[in-house]
């Protein structure tokens, strides 16, 4: 098999109504949240193919939550359901009256990923927690997440609570994704060499069609900052900016793109834009114009040096030349175009 080409199956079950077709339609299919109210019920199980990050494949079953189609997963199409399974996301609705019931349904469901795919990832959304007022929120959230893990033998999962109406919804997917993406690894390290050879404050990679965080990394300084859900935030804020710019512009919010923002203030300089042809970089850099050109000027001679290497899936290296911080001077003496040891932001 094709070591760069993934393809990944994908369940999203839990009851009728919960959520599921909601989320996934704003998170892969460009709706927004006061949109999905016109979407019809699902009705037995909705295949459809999402593409990430250009090498992953997501095979999702939307399966239909009634429940006579769940007594038909369980019994005549266990095997067909559950076989191959890479990731089961459950929704659990937190408004539903039947906490009870609905534990039992799950605890049937993963036995049966359990009989055929015991290898599985297993994911819970407790979900529609916009309806809880926000003082109880974090409590009732980690009451069910309790219960729920108590009825997950042979799996350990991982719980998110998640509202369409807000940014939570980007945090549980991303922390989905997080998990399928094949190479990760190498993305990682090349960020960390990248991060640390720019002095950036923090990187965060999105994926360009979902704006999801694939990944991020953040210095000492970076590490400080107060705003713990920021990434998420700012998958939501590009997702409505997308649709403003595809109204304005008159093309659809998936073709709607940009190629560069930026930010610059006394303390810091950030700027969002296409890195590859599958993401969007997000710099954080300190004050000053040589820190930001020359953070601008790598992060465009990084992009090949990346693409490359995330798509043969090892790491060769770092591709810009290696410069000593003390001379800036590169291995042979030459002093690197781009170094910006010879002009500290702050002596500006
Ligand atoms: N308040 C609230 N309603 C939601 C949320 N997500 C989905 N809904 C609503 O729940 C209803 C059922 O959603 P749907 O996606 O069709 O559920 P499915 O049967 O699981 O696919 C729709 O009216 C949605 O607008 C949420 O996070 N909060
Ligand atoms: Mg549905």
């Amino acid at each position: 098999m094709d070591v760069r080409k993934k393809k990944k199956k994908v369940l999203l079950m839990g009851k009728s109504g919960s959520g599921k077709s909601s989320m996934r339609s704003i998170i892969f299919s460009n709706y927004v949240a006061k949109d999905v109210r016109r979407l019809g019920a699902t009705i037995d199980v909705e295949h459809s193919h999402v593409k990430f990050m250009g090498n992953l494949t997501l095979n999702l079953w939307d399966c239909g939550g009634q429940d006579a189609f769940m007594e038909t997963y369980l019994a005549s199409q266990r095997a067909n359901i559950f076989s191959d399974v890479a990731v089961l996301i459950y929704v659990f609705d937190i408004e539903s009256r039947e906490v009870e019931r609905d534990l039992d349904t799950y605890n049937s469901i993963i036995e049966a990923l359990h009989e055929f795919s015991p290898g599985a990832y297993v994911f819970c959304l407790i979900h529609k927690l916009d309806l809880i007022q926000n003082e109880h929120r974090l409590r009732i959230y980690e009451e069910r997440s309790l219960l729920i893990r108590s009825r997950s033998e042979h799996f350990k999962i991982d719980t998110f609570g998640s509202s369409i109406w807000d940014q939570s919804l980007y945090k549980a997917w991303a922390g989905i994704v997080h998990k399928l993406i094949p190479n990760l690894y190498v993305i990682e390290r090349f960020l960390q060499a990248f991060a640390k050879k720019i002095d950036a404050e923090e990187i965060i990679l999105f994926e360009r069609s979902t704006f999801l965080t694939v990944t991020s990394v953040s210095s000492d300084v970076g590490s400080m900052n107060p705003i713990y859900d920021r990434h998420e935030r700012l998958s939501n804020i590009m997702k409505a900016f997308k649709h403003c710019a595809a109204r304005n512009t008159h093309t659809t919010p998936a073709s709607a793109g940009f190629l560069v923002m930026q930010t610059k203030t006394p303390q810091f300089n950030v700027f969002l834009g296409r890195f590859t042809d599958n993401t969007y970089i997000f710099v954080v850099v300190p004050p000053g114009e040589v820190a930001y050109n020359c953070a601008v000027l790598n992060t465009l001679l990084a992009r090949e040096g990346f693409s490359k290497d995330a798509i043969v899936g090892h790491y060769e290296g770092f591709p810009l030349p290696t410069v000593d911080s003390s001379t800036g001077k590169g291995p042979n003496g030459s002093t690197h175009p781009l170094s910006q040891s010879d002009t500290s932001p702050d002596e500006e």
